[in-house]
């Protein structure tokens, strides 16, 4: 089945961190997220992937390249990111046959894809407690019937997961109207399709949409947890690597330190001496993890530093971020409550009640900094000595 990718967007509420990169090549585990929902499509069976690109296509174009695991690659330009309808409409010279349309920034697991490629023009639906804040399916006799976008009062708890199969003549539909935000959305071609086709509701059993930093996050938390145990890089005798720790050639851990899996140390990472890395925590390409620092559930993009003295907790630094001596971050509210983020101008609940802070590429901080739960630092932002920081920046 021709699989459409959508890798087109902006990523806004994902800033800082999609400041300079596509939302899709942020690093989950051992590959870009894309790379993930590209496995699910390959696994599932797809003959050919489609990528549609638009915002920092570059990256993307060279981690597909022209064939991604022996599956044929084409790429198509979305010039203007006007939306999801607007991105497939980008990719339908392309079609022939029924297509499967998902996420590029999406989570999926291989044998839920594959049901959905058999299964025909189909829907993927994960049931959420709440789905007041997603596109409800309203189904009967094993069909969708309808799907409205955030109901007050949802006709279901089956949530529109982002995965499709559309029959051969949807490409032809996909000239839909602009929505009241201002896009041409797919789930609009999705209610068209519904009145054309028999559309069957597929169950998902695990879905992540990766829209927000602490869903990066999670994202990392799914994929480190799938991590078996391998060890090749430079171990000192004293150091203790206990559970599922990937520590990749090149990488190097010194005496002293202790590092509890999920772990995943990519090439050129070094840790300690005398360091604590523990919970699921990624440690890209090159980073440093230094003398008396402890690192809990964290991401580290390449390059990033934490040289001396720190604590960084449930936390995601962008590339080439250096947090300078004794910088520590606060991961806990002391009444209890779920840290807050501002996303988009917008107070919201990570619903985590653990999370640290995000720093964008390249921020710094000075020694002795304080950054507290929820705090976002933008690209390239620095910190004064001592400087306790209670606001994004
Ligand atoms: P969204 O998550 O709705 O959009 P986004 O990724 O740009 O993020 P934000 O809302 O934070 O700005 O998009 C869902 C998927 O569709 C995602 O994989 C990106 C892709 N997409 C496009 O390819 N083109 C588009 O015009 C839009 C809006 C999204």
């Amino acid at each position: 089945m021709q699989t459409v990718i959508l890798a087109a967007g902006q990523g806004t509420r994902m800033r800082p961190l999609t400041e300079s990169v596509a939302k899709p090549m942020l690093p989950v585990a051992d590959c870009p997220l894309v790379g993930h929902t590209a496995d699910a499509a390959v696994d599932a069976g797809a003959s050919e992937l489609i990528v549609v690109v638009g915002y920092e296509a570059e990256d993307v174009r060279e981690f597909f390249g022209a064939e991604y695991r022996g599956v044929p690659v084409t790429f198509t330009e979305q010039e203007h990111q006007r939306g999801t309808a607007d991105a497939v409409r980008a990719a339908q010279p392309n079609l022939s046959g029924p297509f499967a349309v998902l996420n590029g920034d999406n989570l999926y697991e291989p044998a839920d894809i594959e049901a959905l490629f058999e299964a025909g023009p189909s829907i993927g639906a994960i049931r959420v407690d709440d789905p007041t804040s997603y596109g409800v399916l309203s189904t009967e006799d094993g069909r969708v019937t309808d799907i409205v976008e955030k109901p007050s009062d949802p006709p279901s708890n089956l949530a529109n997961a982002g995965a499709y199969v559309f029959p051969p003549d949807a490409a032809e539909s996909l000239n839909v109207e602009e929505s009241e935000r201002g896009e041409y959305e797919l789930t609009d071609v999705v209610a068209r399709t519904i009145e054309a086709a028999s559309v069957t509701p597929v169950e998902l059993g695990q879905w992540l949409d990766v829209g927000r930093p602490w869903e990066l996050l999670e994202a990392n938390e799914w994929k480190l947890d799938e991590l078996d145990r391998s060890v090749r890089g430079d171990v000192a005798a004293s150091a203790e690597i206990r559970g599922p720790v990937v520590v990749e050639e090149g990488a190097t851990v010194e005496s002293g330190v202790v590092i509890e899996g999920p772990a995943l140390l990519r090439e050129g990472a070094t840790v300690g001496p005398n360091a604590y890395v523990r919970g699921r925590t990624l440690l890209g390409p090159d980073t440093k993890v230094g003398h008396g620092v402890e690192v809990k559930n964290s991401v580290l993009m390449t390059g990033a530093h934490v040289p001396h003295l720190s604590y960084v907790g449930d936390s995601v630094l962008g590339r080439h971020v250096n947090f300078g001596a004794g910088t520590n971050v606060a991961n806990l509210r002391h009444d209890d409550e779920p840290v807050e983020m501002t996303v988009k101008g917008d107070r919201v609940s990570t619903e985590r009640r653990k999370f640290g802070v995000v720093a964008g590429d390249n921020a710094k901080t000075a020694i002795n900094t304080t950054l507290n739960a929820g705090v976002k630092l933008a690209a390239g932002a620095t910190t004064t000595p001592g400087e306790t920081v209670l606001r994004d920046r």
